[in-house]
C-alpha cells in the first residue's frame, strides 16, 4: 500500500480509534499539529471599531440603571466581536468603558490583574492608589497596578459637576490563562488619602529619582502621566524631526525605575499623525487596542477601512497590517501586551513598503 491507499483503507480504523481513547483524555496530534502549530498568527480576535457617540448614550442609561457602588465598577465591556462570551478585546487584554457621575464612589478593592485608564470625557474624577489621590483629566494615562488599594469618585471640580467617562484597559485574559487572578475588597468605600498629591510626580515624573530607599520596581512609581506633558513631547518632536512613514510621531511611556513598560505586561504609547498623514502598513505580533485623542482620519485594518473621531476605540488584532490617515492633527493612545512578548522573545513587527 502507498501513502494514500494506507489513508483511505484506515479512515474509519481511525475515527474508531479516536473514540476509544478520548475515553482515556487521549488525543492524536497529528490531527491537530497544524492549528497548533500555524505558519503566521490565525487570530480569532477581528477588526473592530466602537464609536463613542454611539456608545455614550448606553453609557448614560447604565448610569440610571445601576449606581457605581452596586456595579462595584460601572462599565460597558468592549468585547471584540471574534471572541464572544470572553469579555476579551484581544486574545490577552480586556478593555471597558467605566462611568462615574457626580458624587459616586467605585469602593475600594485590589486585585493582582494591572489596569490602565486613559480619560475620554469630563472633567472632577480623581483615582486613589495606594493611599495616593491624583486627579483625572481628559488624556491622561493613569496605571493600577497590580494588588495595589484603588477607589474612584467623582466630585466635581470648580463648580462643574459631570459624568467622567475613561477606557479602562487590563490584562484580565492573560491572568486568567495563567490561573492567576486573585481579589480583595477593602474595609473601607474610600480609601484615606495618606500620601500628598503628586507626591509620586515629584520624585519620578522629571527625570530624577529619589536617592534614598529605591528598590527594583516593576510597575512605574509613577501612576499619572498627564497628557499635557505627553502632548508637548509629541508636539516637539513634530516642530524638530522628520514624520516617521508608518506611525507618525510615536512615543512610549515608561517606568522611570528601570526604563520598561510602566507595567510588566502591558506597553502604552502616544502618537500625533500631522494632518494629511497617510501611513505606510505595520503589523506586529502584539495585537493593540486604540484611543482617538484628538483628531479625525482612518485605521485601514487588513482589508478594512474605519473612520475615527475624538473618543473612538478600535483593535488591530496580531500580524493584521495597520494604515493610518489622519484628516487634522491627531492624537492616538494605545496599548498591547508587548512586554510579555518581549519577555519571551516572541516580538516579530515588519514594517511594510506600502
Ligand atoms: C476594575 O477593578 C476596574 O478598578 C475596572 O476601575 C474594570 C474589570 C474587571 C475587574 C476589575 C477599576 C475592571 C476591574
Amino acid at each position: 500500500m502507498n501513502a494514500a491507499q494506507f489513508a483511505m483503507a484506515s479512515l474509519p480504523a481511525r475515527e474508531e480509534f479516536y473514540a476509544t481513547i478520548r475515553g482515556l483524555n487521549l488525543t492524536p496530534l497529528w490531527e491537530s499539529l497544524h492549528t497548533l502549530v500555524p505558519r503566521e498568527p490565525q487570530p480569532s480576535c477581528l477588526p473592530a471599531l466602537w464609536s463613542y457617540a454611539k456608545i455614550r448614550p448606553y453609557l448614560m442609561q447604565a448610569g440610571q440603571l445601576i449606581s457605581a457602588e452596586e456595579a462595584v465598577r460601572r462599565v460597558l465591556v468592549l468585547e471584540n466581536p471574534g471572541l464572544t462570551g470572553s469579555s476579551s478585546i484581544t486574545q490577552s487584554l480586556y478593555a471597558g468603558l467605566q462611568l462615574i457621575l457626580p458624587g459616586e464612589i467605585a469602593p475600594s478593592h485590589r486585585h493582582t490583574q494591572s489596569a490602565l485608564r486613559f480619560i475620554v470625557d469630563g472633567e472632577g474624577a480623581y483615582t486613589t492608589v495606594d493611599g495616593e489621590k491624583t486627579m483625572m483629566h481628559p488624556g491622561d494615562f493613569i496605571i493600577t497596578p497590580s494588588w495595589r488599594w484603588h477607589d474612584h469618585g467623582n466630585e466635581g471640580r470648580a463648580g462643574i459637576l459631570e459624568p467622567v467617562v475613561w477606557l479602562d484597559g487590563l490584562d484580565i485574559p492573560l491572568l486568567r490563562f495563567f490561573d492567576a487572578g486573585f481579589a480583595e475588597n477593602d474595609v473601607t468605600q474610600a480609601q484615606r488619602v495618606s500620601t500628598p498629591e503628586g507626591n509620586s510626580f515629584a520624585r519620578f515624573g522629571y527625570n530624577m529619582a529619589p536617592v534614598k530607599n529605591v528598590g527594583a520596581m516593576a510597575t512605574s512609581p509613577i501612576f499619572n502621566y498627564p497628557y499635557a506633558r505627553s502632548r508637548e513631547a509629541l508636539d516637539a518632536l513634530a516642530r524638530t524631526e522628520p514624520v516617521d512613514a508608518w506611525q507618525g510621531y510615536k512615543l512610549r511611556y515608561v517606568n522611570p525605575a528601570n526604563g520598561l513598560a510602566p507595567m510588566p505586561t502591558i506597553a502604552t504609547f502616544l502618537q500625533l499623525l500631522p494632518a494629511g498623514f497617510s501611513g505606510k502598513g505595520h503589523r506586529s505580533t502584539d495585537g493593540s487596542v486604540y484611543c482617538v485623542a484628538e483628531g479625525s482620519g482612518s485605521a485601514i485594518i487588513g482589508s478594512e477601512t474605519f473612520a475615527f473621531s475624538p473618543r473612538d476605540i478600535f483593535v488591530v488584532p496580531s500580524w493584521c497590517p495597520l494604515r493610518l490617515r489622519a484628516q487634522n492633527d491627531t492624537v492616538l493612545f494605545s496599548f498591547s501586551d508587548r512586554p510579555m512578548q518581549v519577555a519571551a522573545s516572541i516580538l516579530r513587527e515588519a514594517f511594510l513598503d506600502d
